[in-house]
């Protein structure tokens, strides 16, 4: 698929091919959809792999001094058919860090369906493949392959400024809205995380 060129017709049939996840079962959005992941219900979700993680976990400030830990957990609720980060997809949660900081990555993928994480320009979010990592290490191992039922992580240094992406890599996954947006910043004083029309929260 690297050879992989990109065709119009390509990108309507593999979208098809990602309208087609709806037959996930476990991952149709339900009444009883929220941020619980209590509400996943009986789905093969491998629940143990995020025990004990809140949302506080989220976003954390690391140990070591302009270091950042962020968790992300692919499917933890059933919106966008699971196709989502902490219950978030298609940008509506903005990650800003400053650049130079250290980016520490828990990805966390407890259900059956192949997710991957990584971090490229925002742009690619529109292509079927997003490609390779636009920081050095941002990236679970076998992005495209994904991975499923399983904890990764992964570091890297956020060195340049600009607008991009924590996107899933498995293909079409992005363009379907499997990713959140990830904001370098010459002028953020602080890592934060902004979830739809809320305000910015500072990492503590
Ligand atoms: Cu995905």
């Amino acid at each position: 698929m690297s050879s992989f060129r990109w065709k119009p017709w390509v990108a309507t049939a593999l979208a098809g091919v990602a309208g087609l996840g709806v037959s996930w079962g476990q991952d149709k959005p339900a009444a009883s959809a929220g941020h619980d992941p209590a509400t996943h219900g009986a789905s093969g979700l491998r629940k143990e792999l995020f025990a004990g993680i809140t949302e506080a976990d989220f976003i954390k400030l690391g140990e070591s001094p302009k270091t950042v830990k962020l968790v992300l957990i692919a499917a933890y609720t059933p919106v966008n058919y699971g196709m989502n980060f902490n219950g978030h997809f298609k940008g509506n949660a903005v990650y800003t860090v400053p650049t130079g900081w250290t980016v520490e990555v828990t990805f966390i993928n407890p259900s059956p369906v192949p997710h991957s994480l990584l971090v490229v320009e925002k742009e690619k979010v529109r292509k079927p493949q997003v490609g390779d990592p636009i920081f050095a290490g941002a990236s679970v191992p076998n992005p495209v392959t994904g991975m499923s039922l399983k904890k990764e992580t992964f570091r890297f240094v956020a060195g340049e400024a600009g607008d991009y992406a924590l996107t899933c890599g498995f293909p079409t996954h992005a363009l379907s809205g499997h990713w959140v947006a990830f904001n370098v910043r010459d002028d953020a004083k602080a890592p934060s995380l902004k979830v739809g029309d809320g305000e910015p929260v500072e990492a503590r």
